[in-house]
């Protein structure tokens, strides 16, 4: 229970975001209340063993400290329409991000900060940044959505920083001061969290209100800038003034060639446009030609993203269990439109309220779709004789009974895997788990 004065800071959830503020504020002298609704909030144990002093309530968020306190921070997995967080707001109370905290900390210095966004491609093209600032001998810190908060970077003299950002770190970000920053791509996600695609982009879409330079994907209309600023894009088209593309099978920066197409070392058309997102984002922060061309040339991508996992009776199995939405199962389709074997899909999971009928018309290039999961059954009804399992062991079996040599066995659930896992890399980890038993059977 609480004693004394009502606490002035309270950190909404305890996850890593909230223990990274935690840490922040208690750096400076700020000893914060906790909330989170959960019984059993998966950094309890840490708090206690790292900050005795912090009071955690779990299992509901208390109005009668949210209303007292000067300012609330609020992890990415709570939503600011939480009927308690609300009721604080109305009251005029500060509600920000941990990503709000890192912009204010940094708010005096010159930019510093590349910032990432978009529906699909975020981490890939975060990781080539911070990549490539590495290759360019620059001592960067790379964090926010893809893993390590954003807090937990600050104090260790980085020169730069690299951020994925979120839809819903962005709806509590004013400050960021980015050297450049992106919206790669906008396609339906997180419908459980936002009423329609429309405030869903408008949250990624502020991302360019705080930066220097607004770099958006010319073949998507919806990353457009809404308001004026210094922008440029990429596509794969030619370019037009300082834009960057693709000419004559060369990477290009307006007039100048970079590197042919064919050394990048990633696959896939959607791919290559990461790659050109990554450079111009990188170009903004002085980072040199020579190390873009190093790291597009040898960063073969990361797991859980399209990645071959096994090839066993010459079938090849692709891991993709980061395609957490419809876009991302979609781009991993169009990219085997011309394989010339089989196509065997395993999807299903949280669908977090999609809607999954633009999917039908790239199944027709798939062979059998095998679903599990709470939405599974509604990419089943997509697909004539589409196959509905229980878990991965049996959607493995299933495939293995199917596939015949040359066939390809894609896990790219257009779903998050919340329904079954921890998170996605638990489910592309047991795929490959069931795959590689398959072996002993
Ligand atoms: N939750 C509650 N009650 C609470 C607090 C959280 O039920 O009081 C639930 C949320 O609904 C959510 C889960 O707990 O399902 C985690 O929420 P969190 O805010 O505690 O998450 P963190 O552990 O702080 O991780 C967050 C990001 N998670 C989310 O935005 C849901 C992580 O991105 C990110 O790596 C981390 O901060 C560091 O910045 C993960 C993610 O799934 C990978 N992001 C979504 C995505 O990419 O699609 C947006
Ligand atoms: P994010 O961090 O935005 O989730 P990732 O780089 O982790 O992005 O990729 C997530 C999923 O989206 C993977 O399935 C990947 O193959 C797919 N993907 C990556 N880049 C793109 C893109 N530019 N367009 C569509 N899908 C993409």
């Amino acid at each position: 229970a609480m004693t004394g004065a009502a606490p002035t800071h309270i950190v909404l959830g305890l996850g890593a975001t909230g223990l990274s503020v935690v840490r922040y504020l208690c750096a400076r002298g700020i000893v914060p209340m906790v909330m989170d609704s959960r019984d059993n909030p998966p950094g309890a144990a840490d708090l206690a063993r790292e900050f005795p002093d912090v009071v955690l309530g779990s299992g509901g968020f208390d109005c009668r400290y949210l209303v007292q306190a000067q300012q609330i921070i609020i992890s990415p997995g709570i939503a600011l329409s939480t009927p308690e967080v609300r009721a604080a707001l109305d009251m005029g109370i500060e509600v920000i991000g941990d990503i709000e905290l890192f912009a204010r900390d940094l708010k005096d210095q010159s930019p510093k900060t590349i910032g990432i966004t978009g529906s699909n491609g975020k981490s890939t093209v975060t990781t080539l940044v911070g990549l490539m600032a590495e290759a360019d001998g620059k001592s960067v810190g790379v964090g926010g959505n893809i893993g390590t908060p954003a807090l937990d970077l600050l104090g260790k003299g980085h020169e730069l920083y690299v951020l994925e950002l979120s839809s819903f770190q962005l709806e509590t970000t004013q400050s960021l001061n980015c050297v450049a920053a992106t919206c790669l791509n906008i396609s339906e996600d997180h419908m459980d969290r936002y009423t329609d695609l429309v405030s869903y982009r408008f949250a990624k879409m502020g991302l360019y209100r705080q930066s220097h330079l607004d770099l958006y994907n010319r073949e998507d209309e919806l990353t457009l800038p809404l308001e004026p600023g210094n922008r440029e894009s990429f596509g794969l088209d030619n370019p037009q003034g300082d834009d960057w593309g693709i000419r004559d099978g060369m990477l290009v920066h307006g007039t100048s060639e970079i590197m042919p197409v064919g050394d990048v070392a990633l696959i896939g058309r959607h791919n290559v446009a990461n790659v050109l997102a990554a450079m111009a984002l990188a170009y903004a922060a002085g980072i040199s030609k020579a190390a873009m061309v190093k790291v597009a040339a040898s960063f073969a991508g990361l797991s859980h993203r399209c990645e071959r996992v096994a090839r066993r009776n010459s079938v090849t199995w692709v891991n993709d269990s980061k395609a957490t939405n419809v876009g991302a199962t979609a781009a991993a389709l169009a990219g085997l439109e011309d394989y010339p074997g089989k196509v065997i899909l395993i999807a299903g999971g949280d669908g977090k309220g999609a809607d999954f009928s633009s999917l039908q018309p790239l199944l027709e290039k798939v062979a059998t779709v095998i679903t599990l999961g709470r939405d599974g059954h509604r990419i089943a009804a997509l697909k004539e004789g589409a196959i509905e399992v229980q878990d991965m062991a049996q959607a493995v079996t299933r495939a293995a009974q199917l596939a015949e040599a040359g066939d390809i066995v894609l896990l790219s659930p257009a779903c998050a895997s919340l329904d079954m896992y921890p998170h996605f890399m638990a489910r592309g980890d047991d795929f490959r788990a069931q795959v590689e038993a398959l072996d002993g059977q």
